[in-house]
């Protein structure tokens, strides 16, 4: 395993490097905020595999402008970082915003933040269609305040996983086990999607774009019954999301399940609100007819499917994997972005790579470096197939507060003592700032 750049294939003199975070799972300081459903969630013992909270996390809100010194010593373009909605809702909450955005600023890099990473505040639900409205609201008053230094923003984090983890299967907050009946939580996120982008355009904002979590399905077998599943299962977790937005239409099946004046949402949703599509990519899936002969089939990610599903995740062998048990398999990344451009032709608007990463200890961490230089590699096969990508964000800067994993994965570039809260960069961030160098030479 290497660990130079000088190998990486050229990429496109304007190709926006960046990398990512999340309001709660790296700033802390939550008495000086509203409660979240998370700060709920992580508060019942159980839910959180160390029985960790985000209480201090990275410390990000006191430490931000030793993160940006780190982000500007590694290189990059940009920052993908979240505004947390309940801190905004209480006084003076703007201001660390504004703070982090002009330090961004003064240091060269440009601010990309995202509306909704999944803190939502306590008293409001994405079963209720009202939470669209509001959202539209907030996002009305982030870009009023940020508006004249921030022209690059994105609506919403991974609506699929918020509905099927936090709403169908309870695993994330807000904890409910809802199954089909969390549909509602994704239209209704879409909607906010919608309604937000009507108030970022009434801003003058014209650089829009959304982070949705998106990976190949693969059946099980060319057996009528698995290629079935695999299909079910792609429409759940991928095209639920993207035709809405790109095609303006859910597909087949779906709109009748959704509540609602579906068809006039749909215009809300789809026109004139992406100026870009970002996709966060992790891995594939194979998916095969329910109770399959692989005893792992009911196990996905960690997370434990009910019986009842009409398909069941099997495991996918021959590659290696992450910390967390995700296969790394970067060429599956290009044909995602291949496939996404084969489906929707000429309606899909230039792609941008949001969020790609994986969880390993160690600061040491050739694994780390192996699966960027794999993927970037893919990215780069997916240009020269013909995909307008414009831009790729490691997931993540520093080791974080990694949901019901609590501090168990370490996804950063960054190496984060919970302790002492000391950040080392990792053998990575080196390969990542000599890759960018040379990329720019
Ligand atoms: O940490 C998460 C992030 O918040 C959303 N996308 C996936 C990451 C890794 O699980």
């Amino acid at each position: 395993m290497s660990d130079s750049t000088d190998r990486l294939p050229v990429f496109p003199r304007d190709f926006l490097w960046g990398v990512s975070t999340s309001a709660h799972q790296i700033e802390g300081a939550v008495e000086v905020r509203g409660p979240s459903v998370w700060d709920v969630f992580t508060a019942e013992p159980g839910n959180v595999r160390d029985g960790s909270t985000a209480v201090v996390a990275c410390d990000h809100v006191a430490r931000y402008q030793e993160d940006v010194a780190l982000l500007r010593d590694l290189g990059v373009d940009a920052y993908r970082f979240s505004v947390s909605w309940p801190r905004v809702q209480s006084p003076g909450g703007l201001d660390f915003y504004e703070r982090l955005v002009d330090e961004l600023c003064e240091q060269g890099i440009r601010p990309v933040p995202t509306l909704f990473h999944w803190d939502l505040p306590v008293g409001l639900d994405w079963l209720e269609r009202d939470t669209a409205s509001r959202f539209a609201e907030y996002a009305a008053t982030v870009v009023e305040r940020l508006g004249d230094r921030v022209t690059k923003w994105i609506t919403l984090n991974e609506p699929a996983e918020h509905t099927l983890l936090g709403h169908a299967l309870g695993t994330h907050a807000p904890g409910k086990k809802l199954l089909f009946d969390a549909l509602p939580v994704a239209h209704h996120q879409l909607l906010g999607h919608g309604l937000a982008a009507q108030a970022l355009r009434a801003a003058g904002v014209r650089d829009i774009g959304i982070a949705n979590s998106h990976g190949p399905t693969w059946p099980a077998s060319t057996d009528p019954a698995d290629v079935e599943a695999a299909e079910f299962y792609d429409v759940i977790l991928n095209r639920l999301f993207s035709d809405p937005l790109i095609l303006g239409e859910y597909p087949e099946g779906i709109a009748e399940l959704m509540p609602g004046d579906v068809s006039a949402d749909l215009k809300v949703i789809s026109e004139d609100t992406l100026d870009w599509y970002g996709i966060n990519y992790y891995q594939p899936t194979k998916v095969g007819a329910p109770g399959g002969p692989d005893d792992g089939s009911t196990e996905f990610s960690g997370v434990t499917l009910p019986p009842g599903l009409p398909f069941s995740v099997r495991e996918i062998e021959g590659f290696p994997v992450t910390d967390f048990g995700w296969p790394v398999v970067p060429e599956a990344l290009t044909e995602l972005l291949v496939g996404f451009r084969d489906r929707y032709g000429d309606r899909l608007p230039p792609l941008a790579i949001t969020e790609n990463g994986c969880a390993y200890e160690g600061i040491d961490d050739q694994e780390r470096i192996a699966y960027l230089d794999g993927h970037l590699r893919a990215v780069h096969a997916a240009l020269e197939a013909g995909v307008d990508l414009r831009g790729y964000f490691v997931w993540s800067l520093m080791d974080n507060f990694e949901w019901a994993e609590g501090y168990t994965k370490r996804f950063g570039l960054v190496h984060v003592d919970y302790e002492t809260q000391t950040r080392t960069p990792k053998a990575s961030y080196r390969w990542l700032r000599d890759a960018l160098r040379t990329h720019r030479a």
